[in-house]
């Protein structure tokens, strides 16, 4: 059967209002970009016109800005899952415009399955080949496109130059089946395949195809800088401990602390060259691969930037039997984090005394990008590292506080927190031990008389001492005043 071309805007004329849309596509790396492009274009004349346009979207985490920013500024999303990065959705989900649901990311895929979010009305999947017969070749992310592609009435094909056919190979794609069916996922070490290097659909649903020549839009990060590379540092010095002598696969979050981090992991040669069982590639790990210093890596996608992509692509010889890409429900499976002993090392925006997390939430009401897939990883990690800053926006914030403004890692299944000031191991500890470690080695020296005063209001006796009403009080003060130092816990005695 024939492939059908067309251009993106009779592409995007096929999705009406009220549809659901299923991307390809994992972070910017391997999404849709030229149909939704062209999309916001239709809602934003059907709303000069006065009729409603709005769509669901279902995809793999975030999107660049020609998805998640045009079609927020177009006022043309009506619900999204899951994590996103970008501001214009953040602003119009927190202006309360959007229905976002923010899960793991690992579950994405078998929500959209077992229909908890509705029909997947057209897939629009990004692909650097795609054949008459029905084999679409992703490009630098798996996502969720597998799933949506079975389970979509139409698929739209954004066949994009930019990728080169090279990446044909780079993809294992596998899709479990759904209980009570299920088997175990198959993967014993981070380098194992067990599916195919292209998504087969039945080419009939394959309603167009759209040619584009448009790069990735991921973000370039800052270079490192002393506080990060001193983060990175101390997530090296902690390799201490019961971690097997052949060391164990790494994830890595994505961001500056974490590029720097595996930057740093890099440099310690007492590290022996590890693998990567993670969700997203940086360029880091890249140089890393090239160094010999990372054997191998598992991820659901390249996120790096546009001229270390192209490096992967024109070296891919080199790259092939270094490099796998897959849904997002398989590296992130907690089934396979829990078998292979994964270090998971993730970015906290806040931490509390016993060693919760907020990952999402500023100031416990507004959303910041999502909770990602830290919490596929956290919870069934070998160890859980959480790293930020002890402070934020010029020390006027302590990142350690005494009780989280939202939760979205327990004191279960944190195990180390790192800061710029020191690393709290909490392995093995009750909660009252896990305060001391805390306090003492991450916050901040402006913080830390704070956060012992704190400690003077509780019982100091209970399994987790606290003062409720003062629980809070520096997150109010911060509200009040503009500043967590000038908290008054006379108020609280
Ligand atoms: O504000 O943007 O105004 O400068 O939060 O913080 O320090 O630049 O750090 O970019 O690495 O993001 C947790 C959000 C960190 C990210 C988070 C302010 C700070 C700054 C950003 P500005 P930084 P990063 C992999 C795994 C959750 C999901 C996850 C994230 C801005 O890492 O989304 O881990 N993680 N997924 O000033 C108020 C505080 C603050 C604060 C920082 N306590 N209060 N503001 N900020 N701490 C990804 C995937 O799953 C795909």
């Amino acid at each position: 059967m024939a492939l059908n071309y067309i251009s993106a805007a009779e592409a995007a004329s096929l999705i009406k209002h009220g549809y659901n849309i299923g991307l390809s596509g994992f972070t910017p790396a391997g999404t849709a970009k030229a149909v939704t492009a062209e999309l916001a274009k239709i809602a934003e004349a059907e709303h000069a016109k006065g009729n409603p346009f709005q769509i669901g979207i279902f995809t793999g985490a975030s999107t660049g800005d020609s998805c998640d920013g045009i079609l927020s500024r177009a006022k043309a999303i009506r619900y999204r899952a899951p994590y996103t990065t970008n501001a214009d959705f953040r602003k119009a989900v927190n202006n309360g415009e959007i229905a976002y649901n923010d899960i793991h990311l690992s579950q994405m895929a078998q929500e959209v399955r077992y229909g908890f979010m509705g029909k997947v009305n057209v897939a629009i999947i990004e692909a650097c080949e795609v054949t008459p017969d029905g084999k679409i070749y992703l490009t630098a992310a798996g996502g969720i496109a597998p799933t949506v592609c079975r389970l979509a009435d139409q698929i739209i094909v954004e066949l994009n130059a930019a990728h080169s056919k090279s990446a044909m190979g780079l993809h294992d794609v596998y899709e479990p089946l759904d209980p009570p069916y299920r088997r175990e996922i198959p993967i014993y070490k981070p380098s194992d395949r067990i599916g195919l290097p292209y998504i087969q659909v039945d080419p009939k649903k394959i309603v167009g195809v759209v040619e584009t020549n448009w790069p990735d839009e991921a973000r370039s990060f800052a270079a490192a800088d002393p506080l990060t590379d001193k983060i990175g540092q101390n997530v090296a010095d902690m390799k201490r401990g019961i971690i097997p002598p052949t060391f164990l696969p790494l994830q890595s979050g994505v961001g500056n602390i974490a590029n720097a981090v595996l930057g740093a992991l890099g440099r310690d040669k007492t590290i022996p060259a590890f693998e990567m069982y993670t969700e997203v590639i940086q360029n880091s790990v890249i140089g890393l691969i090239r160094e010999g210093r990372v054997k191998f890596g598992s991820a659901c996608s390249l996120t790096v930037t546009n001229d270390c992509l192209e490096g992967i692509y024109q070296d891919m010889d080199f790259f092939r039997d270094k490099l796998v890409l897959r849904p997002s429900e398989i590296s992130n499976s907690p089934e396979v984090v829990r078998r292979l002993g994964i270090i998971s090392i993730n970015t906290a925006i806040e931490a509390d005394i016993y060693g919760n997390v907020n990952s999402t939430h500023i100031g416990g009401t507004k959303m910041m990008n999502g909770i990602g897939g830290s919490g596929d990883f956290t919870r069934n990690a070998y160890i859980s590292i959480f790293t930020c800053p002890s402070v934020a926006k010029e020390g006027k914030i302590s990142a350690i506080v005494p009780m989280v403004s939202h939760m979205d890692h327990t004191e279960h299944d944190v195990n180390i927190i790192i800061t710029e000031q020191g690393v709290a191991d909490l392995r093995g500890k009750s909660p009252k031990e896990r305060a001391q470690a805390i306090i003492e080695n991450c916050v901040h020296p402006d913080y830390k008389n704070i956060l012992w005063d704190y400690l003077k209001l509780t019982d100091g006796k209970s399994q987790t001492p606290h003062a409720l009403r003062a629980a809070l009080a520096m997150h109010a003060e911060l509200a009040k005043s503009g500043d967590m130092k000038n908290v008054d816990w006379a108020q609280y005695k």
